[in-house]
């Protein structure tokens, strides 16, 4: 939204809030009929039609992710390989605090993983409270495609990894014990719940057949409650995907996302006609509209079936990336329903 945009925008809130008192209506009257004006889609960046085959992944760490799904699909995967390539190489990397190795602990020092992976044909498999195993999204999937199941937890995941070959390593590295020691010092082992603790990856992938797969991995909200399992591995919460529809994926604070369904919301939405962009902004929307968000964010990226993205958050900073066959663009929230209106 252009600044001239922005503050006709701000002046008319201002004008909507000013009639609001001339009419003697009270404060949540007045919430309300704000709340309705701009409850209607208002940053449109997601509209352009893209071929076959896309990707999109949230945060910084979506470039290299998408790159290596694209070289995957290169090889000859399909859309499920584009999803566990691009998770396995952000859940590799040491530097990156908040997904596989090198992931900040719980705020007892342990590192504990989510992940979740979905297909176009509803299969899903699920891993929470998972030790000691580097690729948790791959065991997502082997939970998917060996077991009957779809979700298994903590050590009975653990044991199911390793007798599917995975092997067991120190997810705590010296970087991240480090920061944990020093976050102990000062924060006196309380839970931290901001907008800053996250960089989950989300990723929603289109083959060059149509066929639709997302993934989403994580090590939770950083320094959580020893047992805390998030939004990441929660079918219908951190992912979900219908392939005659499209798929969602959330990143932020998992609990806004789970006491609002946020995935399966964003894809219901899509499933009534709603753009990918649009359903985005709706399930923001919701959070904003049942809770205290002042202090947390939440993002959602969606992917249609048709290739149409979009992607919204509580508060702008959100970023992710966008690649297709021509060019992977990162792109960034730079405004949100929040900010923009009453920032
Ligand atoms: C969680 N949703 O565990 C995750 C954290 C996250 O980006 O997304 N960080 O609540």
């Amino acid at each position: 939204m252009s600044e001239i945009k922005k503050s006709n925008r701000r002046d008319f809130l201002g004008k909507l809030a000013a009639l609001g008192g001339v009419l003697g209506l009270g404060p949540l009257a007045i919430n309300r009929m704000m709340a309705a004006e701009i409850a209607q889609p208002k940053l449109i960046y997601g509209e352009e039609s893209v071929t076959l085959p896309t990707m999109v992944s949230t945060w910084n760490h979506g470039i290299i992710a998408n790159k290596e799904g694209f070289r995957s699909l290169a090889e000859g995967g399909k859309a499920m390989d584009m999803i566990e390539t691009a998770a396995r190489i952000v859940e590799a990397d040491e530097e990156g605090l908040s997904v596989g190795i090198g992931g900040l602990p719980d705020r007892d020092g342990n590192v504990t993983l989510d992940a979740c992976c979905m297909d176009h044909m509803g299969r899903a498999g699920s891993v929470c409270f998972l030790q000691d195993i580097m690729h948790p999204l791959s065991v997502a999937r082997k939970v998917m495609e060996e077991t009957p199941h779809v979700m298994l937890a903590g050590a009975g995941a653990r044991q199911f990894a390793i007798e599917q070959g995975f092997e067991t390593v120190d997810l705590l590295t010296d970087k991240a014990r480090e920061a944990w020691e020093r976050w102990k010092v000062k924060n006196e082992y309380a839970p931290v719940i901001n907008i800053e603790n996250h960089d989950t990856i989300g990723i929603l992938a289109l083959d060059d057949a149509g066929r639709l797969a997302g993934g989403c991995t994580t090590s939770g909200v950083s320094y959580k409650m020893h047992g805390r399992v998030g939004d990441s591995p929660i079918i219908g919460a951190g992912l979900f995907v219908d392939g005659n529809v499209g798929g969602a994926t959330a990143t932020g604070l998992g609990e806004a996302v789970m006491r609002t369904v946020g995935s399966f919301l964003v894809v219901e939405l899509m499933r009534s006609g709603m753009h990918p962009q649009q359903a985005c902004e709706t399930a923001v929307r919701r959070i904003i509209d049942s809770m205290d968000v002042s202090n947390l964010q939440v993002g959602y990226l969606a992917l249609d079936k048709n290739g149409r993205h979009g992607a919204h958050a509580i508060h702008k900073g959100f970023n992710y990336s966008l690649t297709t066959a021509n060019a992977t663009n990162k792109r960034e929230l730079k405004e949100s329903l929040i900010d923009s209106s009453f920032g």
